[in-house]
């Protein structure tokens, strides 16, 4: 096994023989093999990967700290093992079964004689291993980082009036994968003028002119690693009032990150991010929460929103991202992933933020 299998395995109850882990991203984590099927069925003393031919090959060189096993027929070796390490009962991944999928899981360990778990624990013990980034897991998130920072400062150059955003974001995420990014985090968003108002507006054929604001909300994905950064930036010149709205987002952002440090409650900071922007006058003109996790998946633990109680450790990445947004006018959002540390956060971003006027 290796570590990330043993501290689970460490953490499972005493009532509980094995678990059973069937998502993308959590055989990735433990395993490190990329695959879009398989079961990682972990007990105390050993983990067993089962896999069908298409990824028997592949799972057998590159998946690391179990053991590899080819199925044909999933219930037999699903019974095999169960008779094998004598299990009673198996912790299922809640999240990741559908409730066909449960019900038959159940039938199956039922008829060798054991139990399925359906109380959501195994999650949350995986959450607890997953929200703890480890340094090899955050510079995956840092190079993600990098390679939107570097596609975006090359797609800035393009940016001139009668650009659509599809053109834009079409010729970033090119750009991205050209530089080593296996995927984009999710669609990105390139958004002009009157749309920036709509936080997750999709990109079209909007052509961009002078005075608007231009929002991109983007990310790659590096070894499974995602990253996630918002800049808005101006074409041409800007009104006082986006002047102003622009720079009440970007201090309080600078808040926010400055809030961010072990210890802290998740909804504290976002409390003085949302009290900065509803003093300066825009009240409910900020509707989505400070921030999130990142890792494997674009949204993880924890959540900076209203009132969550999740004290931040070191270790943990999320996001800080305040915006307002003034519907049939303008919006404006800055986002950046930050690292937290003992006494404070390192963020990941380098692009500057003051507001830029292309
Ligand atoms: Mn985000």
């Amino acid at each position: 096994m290796n570590s990330s299998l043993e501290l689970l395995a460490a953490m499972l109850p005493e009532s509980v023989d094995a678990a059973l882990i069937i998502s993308n991203e959590n055989r990735r984590y433990f395993t490190e093999f990329v695959s879009s099927l398989g079961y990682l069925l972990l007990t105390r003393e050993e983990a067993y990967l089962l896999v069908d031919f298409r990824y028997a090959e592949a799972a057998a060189k590159y998946a690391k700290g179990c053991t590899v096993i080819p199925y044909k027929l999933l219930p037999e070796e699903i019974g095999r093992l169960t008779v094998k390490h004598n299990i009673r009962s198996v912790m299922l991944e809640g999240s990741a079964f559908t409730l066909n999928d449960a019900e038959s899981m159940d039938k199956l360990l039922k008829s060798n004689g054991a139990e399925s778990i359906h109380s959501g624990e195994l999650d949350k013990l995986i959450t607890k291993l997953r929200v703890i980034k480890t340094s090899s897991e955050v510079d995956k998130i840092i190079k993600a980082q990098r390679i939107t920072e570097q596609a975006l400062t090359e797609t800035l150059r393009l940016i001139k009036e009668g650009v659509t955003e599809q053109e834009i974001a079409l010729e970033l995420e090119y750009k991205m994968r050209r530089l080593g990014a296996e995927d984009v985090s999710f669609e990105l968003i390139v958004i002009a003028g009157e749309k920036t108002s709509m936080p997750h507006g999709t990109p079209g054929n909007n052509k961009i002119k002078p005075g608007d604001f231009i929002t991109f909300d983007i990310g790659a994905v590096y070894k499974g690693y995602h990253s996630d950064m918002t800049r808005t930036y101006a074409l041409g010149y800007v009104s006082d009032k986006q002047k102003r709205v622009y720079d009440t987002v970007y201090q309080a952002q600078k808040l926010g990150l400055e809030a961010v440090r072990g210890g802290a409650v998740c909804g504290e900071v976002d409390k003085i991010v949302r009290d900065y922007i509803y003093h300066a006058g825009f009240e409910g003109c900020f509707g989505h929460s400070t921030g999130h996790g990142v890792g494997l998946e674009i949204h993880e633990q924890p959540r900076l929103s209203p009132n969550e109680k999740t004290v931040l450790q070191s270790g943990m990445v999320v996001t800080v991202e305040p915006g307002i947004y003034l519907p049939g006018e303008f919006g404006v959002r800055i986002e950046d992933m930050a690292v937290v540390t003992a006494d404070g956060c390192m963020s990941l971003a380098v692009l500057p933020k003051e507001l830029v006027i292309l």
